[in-house]
């Protein structure tokens, strides 16, 4: 009898594929590689001595930046237009080329800088849950504001260095363009025939059944859930999911929100807690496209935020999606699985707590 026919199936032992119903892509899961011993590059600890203000940091209250102006003595969270956007309201068109080797469209937006915080040294789940409530509110205001116009504005966080994240101030950017770019692309696509075919809202639907299932769920509360999907790439990437069928940030009620805050708080808490470090990661919101598309059908769409994590084994071994990810398809070493249940069942407190509370700094 062939060999292969007796072995059962296990995800953590045997590598499989599974499907990305938001990019139509498949993943390789080789859970067994974990196992192998790592001689590869180990980044730099995360800079841990950030001071709460820096004359010379251009993201600090009432600092000069870049392009002379200078910060408002701001308490609370502090928008201004990047001085070096990607993206300018006024390129001119690039002409047109009719060979379809050679296919261009001319490319306009804002790209902004929100800083959440006054202080350096503070991150998301160092905040209090009200200063991440006005981060909320804020992205609310800017998803309602530039999506008059733009047909879509992508806010996201990179965090920390290993991200490309060039200053510690805790901040995200907000790039809104007249086009729809790749990834919102397919999710559109994606959504609408998942709901064409099911009748169904794809995420709405997911999100109830990893409620039943609870193999993959992270932390839950009344309006949202966190889960590390089925289709997970990056080792510890979770899915942010709101329960009630909600388009965009600006839906969002008061109690939403408030639970929104909180929710962050607790997975950002136990990102931080897995390798005793700042987490690092880059995360962004998708919600429905915007401008023109106000007035269209979207009901396909679930709003949701991804955050995608590098780190692998430790605070300083990271996974690299190289070779094989960039030229055959995603692979991860450790199932979805596993990587949510070792969330979980970290505690909800900040490492940093007592070490804070003890030296009476900012309550967290
Ligand atoms: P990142 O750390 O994610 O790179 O974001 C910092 C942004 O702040 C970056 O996009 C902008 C950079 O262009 N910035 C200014 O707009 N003005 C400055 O004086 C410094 C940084």
């Amino acid at each position: 009898m062939d060999e292969q026919k007796q072995l059962t199936f296990d995800p953590g032992e045997h590598q499989h594929l599974r499907y990305n119903p938001l990019r139509g892509s498949w993943v390789l899961v080789s859970a067994h590689r974990m196992k192998r011993p790592w001689k590869g590059q180990v980044e730099k600890q995360t800079e841990d001595n950030v001071p709460r203000y820096d004359p010379t940091n251009p993201l600090c209250p009432g600092n000069q930046r870049a392009n002379r102006e200078v910060n408002p003595d701001y308490d609370s969270t502090f928008l201004f237009d990047n001085d070096f956007p990607a993206l300018q309201p006024d390129a001119p068109d690039p002409g047109a080329d009719n060979h379809p080797l050679f296919q261009t469209k001319a490319a306009r937006g804002v790209c902004k800088v929100m800083c959440f915080h006054p202080w350096s040294d503070v991150t998301l789940p160092l905040m209090e849950l009200g200063e991440i409530r006005k981060v909320i509110d804020k992205w609310a205001e800017l998803i309602e504001e530039l999506g008059r116009t733009y047909p879509w504005v992508q806010i996201f966080e990179n965090k920390g260095a290993m991200m490309g994240c060039s200053n510690p101030h805790p901040h995200c950017q907000v790039w809104a363009s007249n086009f729809l770019p790749n990834e919102p692309s397919l999710a559109d696509r994606f959504q609408r025939e998942y709901f064409k075919e099911h009748g169904e809202v794809m995420l709405v639907q997911y999100a109830r059944l990893e409620t039943e299932r609870q193999q993959r769920v992270v932390v839950e509360n009344e309006h949202w859930l966190v889960v590390v999907p089925y289709w997970a790439t990056w080792p510890f990437q979770t899915l942010l999911l709101p329960r009630r069928h909600v388009l965009r940030l600006s839906d969002l009620t008061t109690k939403e929100r408030e639970d929104l805050a909180s929710i962050m708080k607790r997975l950002l808490t136990k990102y931080d807690n897995l390798f005793e470090t700042s987490f690092p990661y880059s995360m962004g919101w998708h919600g429905a496209p915007t401008g023109p598309h106000l007035q269209e059908e979207m009901g396909h769409w679930q709003l949701h935020a991804h955050y995608y994590p590098p780190l692998l084994r430790s605070a300083t071994v990271r996974k690299f999606m190289v070779g094989y990810e960039m030229l055959a398809m995603e692979q991860r070493d450790l199932t979805p699985e596993q990587a949510a249940e070792r969330l979980r069942n970290l505690p909800e407190e900040h490492y940093k707590a007592r070490t804070r509370r003890g030296d009476g700094g900012k309550a967290v």
